[in-house]
């Protein structure tokens, strides 16, 4: 009988902690993850997508790398008084509860700093975001040409390169 107990409670400890790991997986979902097709003299790139949280709680994104990359920073693409585009390097950026923020051109965008290696339409490019919680999400980013009507936002070089 004790150990008929034993087993119980141990299969209902597994249940228990599959349940948590299954519900911190899905806490954020990335959606649509791509990476802009960079020409080959280009060092540097960006990688778009979607960040979907689906937590009650406020998720912030803290970091992320890629093994493709020596440097990979969290920025914003925003309109200066002037009229110009800049790219603005931000510490993190916060994924509201319930709620979701949009990576593309011209707005928010990861920055791919210093290629390792050489990518092209096709490629996929490993990506590692991580979160205040100290949640990592890792997933897989196919490089795809730039859409014809986003060609009138030429990229600009982060200031601090
Ligand atoms: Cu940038």
């Amino acid at each position: 009988m004790k150990t008929f107990i034993a087993k119980f409670i141990f299969a209902l400890m597994l249940v228990t902690q599959f349940a948590i790991a299954a519900e911190e997986q899905a806490t954020i979902r990335v959606n649509d993850p791509w990476v802009r097709e960079a020409p080959p003299s280009a060092t540097l790139t960006a990688a778009y997508m979607v960040i979907e949280n689906t937590s009650s709680q406020e998720q912030t994104l803290v970091a992320a790398t890629s093994p493709a990359f020596a440097k990979v920073e969290i920025h914003q693409t925003v309109k200066k008084e002037d009229g110009m585009m800049q790219m603005v390097p931000m510490p993190k950026l916060a994924i509201p509860a319930s709620g979701k923020v949009v990576l593309k051109p011209g707005d928010y965008h990861i920055m791919l700093i210093d290629r390792k290696q050489d990518l092209k339409e096709g490629d996929k490019v490993d990506l590692t975001l991580e979160f205040a919680s100290g949640d990592k999400v890792v997933l897989s980013a196919p490089v795809r040409k730039m859409p014809a009507m986003e060609m009138n936002h030429p990229m600009h070089q982060p200031e601090n390169k």
